[in-house]
């Protein structure tokens, strides 16, 4: 009879001190969003390639990027940034499939059964090109309202409310190993919002949607409320699907965002199956917010205070 194989691991001297090996210590990873341009500019490279262990495009795998033009695909900076992730051991979000914001000119005249088509066809082309290189992705992103009622996109306003299940379900058939998850943001506790998405999620599990992950964008401010935050986190993951912080920022107007950046890590370590937290950006001079200075690194790329606060409770301070 083999004697049971026994796995020792050796204890680490000390915490680890990027945001990455410290997020592993716990199996998770730690990401940000990447504007490929910015690649090639040495302190962005080399912050990104010492923090993060996940990237995600911040615009170039969405639906206007990928298809300018019916059935013509371009995958060249998607790729480029899926290349790079790969020769640096990064996993990759993907971002996003199925969104009403930045969809190219020719879908939003689409109506009923052609714009249908278009966003089954690409869904396959696109979770199909990056097929088994993608962890996670969000294949719809941002389909309700803050009153918890569907968001009148022209996907909902042509396809009626079942477009969101399809999308899923296309999604799965053409890249079955990435997780599939649904994004939004306001979602930073428990309201509406989050409520008709938690029975949406409900919903799809009973009956055997497939949906792996719900992204919580957590785009909030140094005063931001969390005080259902991890509440929110834990019920979706009681459903059975992983939890993922997706564009984490916090506006700091002037203030320091150690506190609301330590609890939202602090969330996610507390929920098992939460098992990951991306930053949306490397540096607060290339950030979407960059007047509120919200990221973990200054325009400097020196580490401001809340990245401190962050490693900390990664480190599990
Ligand atoms: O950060 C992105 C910015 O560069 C784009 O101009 C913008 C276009 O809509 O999208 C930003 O990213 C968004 C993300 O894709 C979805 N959630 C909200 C993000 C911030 O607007």
């Amino acid at each position: 009879m083999a004697a049971a194989a026994v796995l020792t691991f050796a204890p680490s001297a000390h915490a680890a001190d990027t945001l990455g090996g410290s997020a592993a210590q716990s199996g998770r990873y730690f990401g940000a969003a990447v504007a490929e341009q910015h690649l090639g500019e040495a302190g962005y490279e080399s912050t990104l390639n010492r923090e993060f262990s996940s990237v995600v495009a911040e615009n170039s795998m969405k639906w206007d990027a990928t298809e300018p033009a019916p059935n013509q695909f371009n995958f060249s900076a998607g790729d480029r940034l899926v290349a790079y992730a790969q020769q640096r051991g990064k996993t990759v979000r993907g971002h996003t499939l199925v969104w009403h914001a930045q969809q190219p000119g020719w879908v939003q005249g689409l109506t009923g059964d052609a714009l249908r088509q278009a966003m089954r066809n690409h869904i396959t082309k696109v979770a199909g090109h990056y097929a088994g290189k993608i962890d996670s992705w969000d294949v719809v992103n941002e389909a309700f309202e803050w009153d918890g009622s569907r968001r009148q996109s022209n996907l909902q306003r042509q396809l009626g409310d079942g477009w969101i299940e399809d999308a899923f379900r296309t999604a799965k058939a053409a890249d079955p190993k990435a997780k599939l998850c649904y994004n939004d943001y306001g979602t930073d506790g428990i309201n509406a919002k989050s409520d008709a998405i938690y029975r949406m999620v409900r919903d799809f599990k009973a009956r055997g949607v497939p949906i792996d992950c719900v992204g919580f964008q957590s785009h909030l401010d140094y005063n931001s409320n969390l005080s259902t935050y991890r509440q929110n986190l834990q019920r979706f993951a009681d459903l059975g699907v992983h939890v993922q912080i997706t564009e984490l920022d916090v506006g700091g107007w002037g203030n320091d965002q150690t506190n609301v950046y330590r609890q939202v890590t602090q969330a996610c370590l507390a929920v098992s199956r939460c098992n990951g937290i991306t930053v949306w950006g490397v540096t607060d001079k290339y950030s979407w917010r960059s007047d509120v200075t919200p990221l973990l690194f200054d325009g400097n790329y020196q580490k401001k205070q809340a990245y401190g606060g962050v490693l900390a409770a990664l480190n599990g301070a």
